[in-house]
């Protein structure tokens, strides 16, 4: 099983739209093992957004991260990484598909509610940042053996 993370941005917070991007979550079979709501410090967004740190909208990003509270997730699930990312959609929300989390909520690139890690290494790298291990938690969902065929 492969673990990812995601990141509910300040907006997401405060649209009230935890409840509906956690469903589609869940609904798809994903597994939640460990998540926080915390404000994310400077040091910390520029940490996690260290690749973009030359972009002209660094700036943006690292104020509108550190704006209000964000709920940081790790979740579990065959394939989880490219999952989610499909789940998520276009970084862009005005070319993400619609029923896509990003196509159906979000309008501006700079205000798309929602991050998914893009790689194996960047999610372990990422949840390394927002969890420590005792945070991450390892248990079987009873449904699993309806939604997996058998191995
Ligand atoms: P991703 O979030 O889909 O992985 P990245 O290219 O890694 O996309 O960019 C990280 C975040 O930086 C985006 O989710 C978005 O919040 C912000 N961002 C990326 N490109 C732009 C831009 O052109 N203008 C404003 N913000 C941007």
């Amino acid at each position: 099983m492969e673990k990812t993370f995601i990141m509910l941005k300040p907006d997401a917070i405060q649209r009230r739209l935890i409840g509906k991007i956690i469903t589609r979550l869940e609904e798809r079979g994903l597994k939640i093992v460990a998540a926080k709501m915390l404000n994310v410090t400077k040091e910390l967004a520029m940490e996690h957004y260290q690749e973009h740190k030359d972009k002209p909208f660094f700036e943006d990003l690292i104020d509108y991260i550190t704006s209000a509270p964000v709920l940081a997730l790790v979740i579990e699930g065959e394939n989880s990484i490219k999952l989610t990312r499909k789940i998520v959609g276009a970084t862009n929300p005005q070319e993400a598909d619609p029923g896509t989390i990003r196509g159906d909520f979000a309008l501006h690139t700079g205000r798309n509610i929602i991050h998914a890690s893009d790689s194996p290494r960047s999610a372990e790298r990422e949840i390394k940042l927002f969890f420590n291990d005792d945070e991450i938690h390892d248990y079987t969902m009873l449904d699993e053996k309806i939604i997996y065929e058998p191995r």
